[in-house]
């Protein structure tokens, strides 16, 4: 097992990392920014290094200050955690030539998942569903692309082969308007990802989203951790995730898990990933696959048992899996409240000092965030800053729960976006399950203020 890792991330997701290094005996060294010089989960580390100033360009997306940091200190693994460096194939390449282990899955893996055109490829070679659309990058010939869209049916969307997490998409509703979409995607997927490929599917009307989480070591084992519903978003930043998946027949979900395993195995995909499905009319679609840890896999981890981040570090040391499929079972059910440093309504970031920290507690009650009080929440990075995971045996407690631990949350000095989840925590139609991907837009809409 390796005895020092560098953590190349901040944050919870940097904290939740090095609780995982401190629970397995493993060092951990820390990379900060100036704008991150004096949190807390930065002097609870065995060592940390300043690696550049508070812009991520200049810090956390910076793969020489980070390689470097690994030198200095004699790290032997880099974690990426999720976001910044964490789905770049060349990063991971980099960390790899210069003779640390990435914690992660291999470069190409990495890149056949970034482009979207490969990614749909390999998983219909493996028997994995995919959304209807063109096979492949479409042709340059219009009526070629016309003939194409015929077949799938309207409405379609074209999709940029560089994009991903809903960069890069155009609906389209008519043949009249099909040609000069494709174009418009195509010059703005060139300027954005540096690829002018575009895909063509049709498009899903009112679908959920609903992802399969799998971890796979380095001996051609993989396994499936059941799924999570993540549905509850807006402008494609999910709010409140859960696992899980109300109302879907876990015959259903064995089925497909069966196929992402097969998939992962087929590829020789390492390390934890995620595929990505829209489920519409009982049907499960693929449409990405991300090679990370996620923000929202502790809902995972309550309801199979698994420590996600510590499976990632031993597979990564080149370990067997500790568990096969058999031993994997699904109990009880999970949801998590993504806490957001923002105006809760108008969505306007809201950095600056926490006065008040106050986190709930109790039974089934996790807490993954680096905030306290008197922590400042730097203007330079995300919002989020943590999260409040519930565990209950049935939806029905984890949802009284949630209740009870958002109630207890008191956070000071900055708005946050916990008045939207106590309302969300009450609705009929939330807590009535299986709400798609349009729902929270709607709600906004309906419940202005
Ligand atoms: C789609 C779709 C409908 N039909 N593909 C957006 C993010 C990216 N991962 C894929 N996305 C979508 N792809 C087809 N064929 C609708 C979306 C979509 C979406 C998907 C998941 C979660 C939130 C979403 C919000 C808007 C659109």
């Amino acid at each position: 097992m390796f005895k020092k890792i560098l953590i190349a991330n901040r944050g919870e997701i940097a904290l939740r990392i090095q609780r995982a290094c401190r629970e397995m005996g493993i060092k951990a060294v820390m990379v900060y920014s100036e704008a991150d010089r004096d949190a807390k989960y930065i002097k609870l580390a065995e060592e940390a290094v300043c690696i550049g100033p508070a812009p991520s360009a200049l810090s956390y997306l910076s793969m020489p200050a980070i390689i470097s940091a690994a030198e200095v200190t004699d790290a032997e693994a880099i974690h990426p955690g999720y976001g910044f460096l964490s789905e770049n194939a060349d990063f991971a390449e980099r960390v790899e030539k210069s003779g640390f282990t990435f914690i992660g899955p291999t470069a190409e893996s990495i890149r056949i998942m970034g482009d979207k055109v490969s990614a749909k490829q390999a998983m219909i070679k493996a028997g994995v569903p995919c959304v209807p659309g063109s096979e492949g990058e479409l042709p340059e010939d219009p009526i070629e692309v016309k003939r194409i869209a015929k077949m799938v049916g309207y409405p379609v969307i074209i999709k940029a082969a560089g994009g991903g997490g809903g960069r890069g998409m155009r609906v389209v509703h008519t043949e009249a308007a099909l040609i000069n979409a494709v174009q418009m995607t195509k010059a703005e997927a060139g300027a954005a990802f540096g690829n002018p490929a575009v895909y063509m599917e049709k498009f899903l009307q009112n679908p959920r989203h609903i992802e399969i989480q799998i971890i796979a070591d380095q001996h051609k084992n993989a396994v499936y951790l059941g799924e999570r519903d993540c549905s509850m978003q807006r402008r494609h930043q999910k709010v409140i995730e859960e696992a899980p998946a109300p109302g879907i027949l876990r015959k259903l979900i064995d089925k497909v898990g069966d196929r992402c395993v097969a998939a992962c195995k087929k590829i020789g995909y390492r390390g934890a990933g995620t595929f990505e499905f829209l489920y519409e009319n009982g049907e499960f679609y693929f449409i990405e696959m991300n090679t990370r840890v996620q923000v929202e896999h502790p809902v995972t981890e309550f309801i199979t048992g698994v420590d996600i981040v510590k499976t990632q570090i031993l597979v990564a040391a080149g370990e067997k899996l500790p568990f096969t499929q058999r031993q994997i079972s699904i109990k009880g059910h999970a949801i998590e409240c993504r806490i957001n440093a923002e105006d809760a309504y108008k969505f306007t970031p809201s950095p600056g000092r926490i006065t008040m920290w106050h986190p709930p507690g109790g039974p089934g009650v996790r807490v993954d965030s680096h905030a306290y009080t008197n922590y400042f929440v730097p203007p330079n990075y995300d919002s989020m800053i943590g999260k409040i995971i519930v565990y209950g045996d049935t939806r029905e407690q984890a949802l009284a729960r949630m209740r009870t631990a958002l109630g207890e949350t008191v956070i000071e000095g900055i708005n946050t976006n916990i008045p939207l989840h106590r309302e969300l925590m009450v609705d009929a139609k939330f807590m009535a399950g299986g709400t798609n991907i349009h729902y929270l837009e709607e709600w906004l809409a309906q419940h202005k203020r």
